[in-house]
């Protein structure tokens, strides 16, 4: 097979992970290399497949409590979104500033950060938008120009819950730094609930997120020149309850070997490959997480069922 062109940087990184990763006594792959472009479509297709609650829910809190969260940011808010919002909560939270000050979308993905900036000019013509490509699950900075006097943080989708408890306090901290004393944080987390609906949710029945997990493998093979049989392996997801998570694996079903760069590694039927975690939280549990990076909660809004929180911090 034909090894694909990619960045060098990154097929450096991502070869790196890999052998590393699949070097572990439980073999891993981190969850970032799910979304190349295939694995970021699938991840689209997710987010509307019947068992898969959190967006739906999620953009039914900040719907119905527009109002509420526009007032928390305060006025000629300046405000930071952490992957690029291009999507419906990016424009129901916006719709709802008053008078904000500029927003500021952060994501690794600079074309897809101007597309989503042109679209959202379009809806938003007085607004000032100012796109950073970086990574936010790393230390950066923002512009020294950036208005300073009232900033505000937005971090919806539960995607806090897929780092580990080190690198989401980590988020937490850089977060804090970004928004100064008196900053707002509005973040949306995926709450604790019967282990049916979670194990569902991440298991659907029309195999979307069987073919989220696999595309991995398809990836390392496309872009690293790996080996992979497909078929030697299945989707899993398992609920872990000390981790207080869902974790996706790729279980061999049959007993295979895969070469990726100079290595070859053996995989026993029934083992696994860890691929994401995705961790689930009680509002508990997660104002003591915040309030270690220097956060307080000051208001949480949920939906019936309580699935899902919006929670409010304030630094
Ligand atoms: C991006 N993230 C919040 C999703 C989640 O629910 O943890 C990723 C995902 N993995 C499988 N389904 C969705």
């Amino acid at each position: 097979m034909d090894i694909v062109d990619i960045d060098f940087g990154q097929r450096e990184a991502f070869l790196t992970d890999v052998l590393e990763g699949l070097s572990r006594k439980q073999k891993t792959l981190p969850s970032r290399w799910l979304y190349d472009d295939e694995g970021s479509e699938l991840f689209e297709a997710i987010t509307g497949v019947d068992e898969y609650y959190p967006t739906r829910t999620e953009t039914r809190i900040l719907n119905e409590n527009a109002a509420e969260i526009g007032t928390a940011f305060g006025k000629d808010v300046v405000l930071i979104e952490y992957g690029a919002g291009a999507g419906v909560k990016t424009e129901i939270v916006l719709s709802a500033l008053e008078t904000p000050e500029c927003y500021v979308p952060v994501d690794i993905a600079g074309d897809f950060l101007e597309t989503s900036a042109e679209r959202l000019r379009e809806r938003f013509s007085d607004l000032r938008i100012r796109p950073i490509t970086a990574d936010f699950t790393a230390d950066f900075d923002l512009p020294s120009d950036l208005p300073g006097d009232n900033r505000g943080a937005f971090f919806p989708g539960s995607t806090l819950g897929n780092l580990c408890r080190k690198e989401a306090r980590a988020l937490l901290s850089r977060v804090r730094g970004h928004v100064g004393p008196g900053g707002r944080f509005v973040i949306g987390i995926d709450l604790k609930k019967d282990i049916e609906t979670l194990l569902a949710a991440y298991d659907d029945k029309a195999g979307v997120t069987a073919a989220f997990n696999l595309n991995i493998l398809t990836r390392i093979n496309r872009e690293l020149g790996g080996s992979f049989d497909l078929p030697s392996f299945a989707h899993e997801a398992r609920w872990n309850s000390e981790a207080s998570a869902v974790e996706m694996h790729l279980v061999c079903v049959k007993s295979t070997r895969a070469a990726v760069g100079q290595r070859t590694f053996t995989f026993e039927g029934g083992e696994t490959i860890h691929t994401e975690s995705s961790r689930k939280y009680d509002l508990d549990d997660f104002a003591t997480l915040v309030n270690s990076s220097g956060w307080a909660v000051e208001k949480s809004w949920t939906d019936p069922r309580s699935l899902f929180a919006v929670v409010a911090l304030t630094a």
